[in-house]
């Protein structure tokens, strides 16, 4: 047997071989594609994050996965391409984020305040956000549509708002609208300064000095 047959017999279930008579290595393929576009979205990311959409070509990506121009292209029809499977990727993990907060079973300003803070964590330790992120400021400059920025993120902390305001939370007056914008606008202002003064390293510090500000707390 060589080795190709070895691994494909090792790696590949019965189930897949027999179901796919006429490509017995299907299943080893498909894992090894999958494989290889991860590789290539996060050395997409790793590009896009640190040089940005306009500076980054086909060829770099490739050099950086350690694969072929080729084997990008079979997954990627073009750098257009890429950086909307990075933006899809960026919002995928914000949506992961705000699900976890979700799950913690947190007071409504807790959790708006879990989500900020994660959010800034990931902005500052995470190639995808952190591309995702400049990608959504390059957005004039590439030929494709991303999906439109800030407004998910606004609506989920309309939504905490409303219920800390139904739930005594937060003083009448306190519009959910209005308190919403107001964080999402210093949110991301905050992070893209300390992106541009500190490389990001104080950004926890800022995140919380802003919902400190902005979110009112009942006197403890
Ligand atoms: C989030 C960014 C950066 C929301 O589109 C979006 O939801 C976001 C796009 O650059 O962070 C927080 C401002």
């Amino acid at each position: 047997m060589d080795t190709m047959a070895a691994e494909s017999s090792s790696r590949t279930s019965r189930l897949t071989r027999y179901a796919t008579p006429r490509r017995k290595d299907t299943g080893l393929k498909q894992e090894r594609a999958v494989r290889t576009r991860g590789q290539v979205l996060d050395a997409a990311a790793e590009a896009f994050a640190t040089r940005g959409f306009p500076a980054v070509t086909v060829m770099d990506v490739a050099e950086l996965a350690g694969v072929t121009k080729g084997a990008v292209y079979f997954h990627f029809a073009n750098k257009e391409a890429l950086a909307q499977a990075v933006a899809e990727e960026f919002y995928h993990l914000l949506g992961v984020i705000g699900q976890e907060v979700q799950e913690a079973d947190l007071s409504p300003l807790d959790a708006v305040s879990q989500l900020l803070v994660r959010t800034a964590l990931a902005f500052r330790d995470d190639t995808m956000v952190q591309a995702g992120a400049r990608l959504q400021i390059e957005r004039s400059l590439i030929g494709a549509d991303l999906p439109m920025p800030y407004l998910g993120y606004t609506e989920s902390l309309v939504t905490w708002f409303q219920q800390a305001r139904e739930e005594g939370q937060l003083p009448t007056k306190t519009d959910p609208d209005v308190t919403a914008r107001v964080l999402v606008s210093a949110f991301f202002g905050a992070q893209h300064i300390s992106w541009v003064l500190h490389d990001r390293a104080d950004i926890a510090e800022r995140v919380q000095e802003i919902l400190d500000t902005v979110v009112p707390r009942p006197l403890k």
